[in-house]
């Protein structure tokens, strides 16, 4: 998982190291440059200085117990601070925006990172013996975390609140095709199932050959009520009885599947706002595959304008070098991410964490 980015990160690392990270010795000596010449300045506008200062100075001299040359300088290196230079961070900051592109970063996003790295590092001072490198790999891992935590929100304190206002709570997956949206149902109707709430799957993709089967094959092992019409029927039609059958037995959740489309397609999406019409979604979910960088944050934005989502999952993340998506995705629809997908198995469905996520990047 983020293979690439991680490597790209660590190559940034190093060209702080190298390229902007000075030897102790010279930052020291420009410092005492610095310093000097502050003195000198000040000693030309203050000449006067008091006998009884000097006196209480050389007092102090004589009843301070003596330290050592070596513990002096030692204790100078740590405690000597200077501030970190702001052309140097320009330059630091030019050196990240391109790694993070290549990384499937969304252009907005790499912006804000740019900006808040800059407003969290100019004037920050640094100590002689911490590595300005470190300082920056932290400061932008707070940063990541912050935007992912921008919009926050807990799915399973929505089911606990959902419930007691009402029965089912009605829960619609979109996207494009393939992305992993009746994958996800299944992972989903197991994770509940798990938690004791009762669940009802409806087969809204009469669309695509094989697609209610599909469906019908993870009920099965689950377990779990399917609600299916024949192939070519209205979805509309099928998600709403999979509400009423749920409101008639009583049942927590309904999990509707739809089939995949491009949101460049007008009656496909003229579809979708037709089933949310009817059948009065609690949660329309986007699903979108990790993998597919830009193109998924971009049709998340487009999901989001033209039908209305509540909230993203990405899948295959386990098959993402470059994470640019899960970054990204959040700060572009502010909308959360709600879970992620990290394999094939029923059981690989992550609930959004931003300190899991950050973890893996900066690992
Ligand atoms: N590695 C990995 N594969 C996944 C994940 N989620 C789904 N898949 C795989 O992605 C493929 C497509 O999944 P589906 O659930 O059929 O996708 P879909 O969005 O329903 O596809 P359509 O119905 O054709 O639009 C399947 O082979 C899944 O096993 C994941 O988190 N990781
Ligand atoms: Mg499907």
């Amino acid at each position: 998982m983020f293979k690439s980015l991680k490597d790209k990160l660590k190559s940034f690392k190093k060209i702080i190291d190298e390229k902007f990270e000075k030897p102790v010795e010279q930052e020291l000596a420009e410092e005492q440059t610095k310093s000097a010449s502050k003195k000198k300045e000040s000693a030309k506008k203050s000449k006067t200085v008091t006998v009884a200062a000097d006196a209480k100075v050389k007092e102090a001299k004589v009843s301070r117990p003596k330290i050592g040359l070596k513990d002096k300088v030692s204790t100078l290196l740590i405690k000597r601070e200077i501030v970190i230079d702001e052309g140097k961070l320009e330059d630091i900051v030019d050196e990240l925006e391109i790694p993070l592109l290549e990384s499937d970063v969304a252009f907005e996003v790499v912006e804000e990172i740019s900006e808040k790295l800059r407003e969290r590092l100019i004037g920050r001072t640094k100590k002689i013996n911490e590595r300005l490198s470190d300082i920056v790999l932290s400061e932008l891992k707070v940063i990541i975390k912050d935007i992912l935590d921008k919009n926050k929100f807990d799915f399973d304190d929505y089911i606990v609140s959902g419930l007691k206002e009402k029965k089912p709570i009605n829960i619609i997956f979109v996207g494009v095709n393939g992305t992993g949206k009746t994958t996800t149902i299944a992972k989903f109707a197991k994770r509940l199932m798990d938690m004791n709430y009762s669940v009802v799957v409806a087969a809204g993709d009469t669309f695509r050959a094989g697609a209610i089967e599909q469906l019908e094959e993870h009920a099965n092992r689950l377990g779990v009520k399917l609600i299916k019409h024949k192939a070519g029927a209205d979805p509309a039609a099928v998600i709403y009885d999979a509400v009423r059958h749920a409101e008639s037995k009583r049942i927590d959740i309904v999990l509707s599947d739809t089939a995949g489309r491009m949101h460049t397609k007008r009656n496909l999406i003229e579809q979708l706002e037709k089933i949310k019409r009817v059948t009065e979604p609690d949660l329309t979910i986007f699903v979108d595959e990790s993998i597919a960088g830009n193109d998924a944050v971009e049709r998340a934005r487009m999901f989001n304008e033209t039908v209305g989502i509540d909230g993203s999952i990405l899948t295959k993340l386990d098959a993402d070098p470059k994470g640019g998506t899960a970054i990204s995705i959040s700060f572009i629809t502010g909308k959360p991410i709600l879970f992620l997908g990290i394999g094939q198995g029923y059981d690989d469905l992550k609930k959004f964490d931003s300190k899991w996520l950050v973890d893996r990047i900066f690992e």
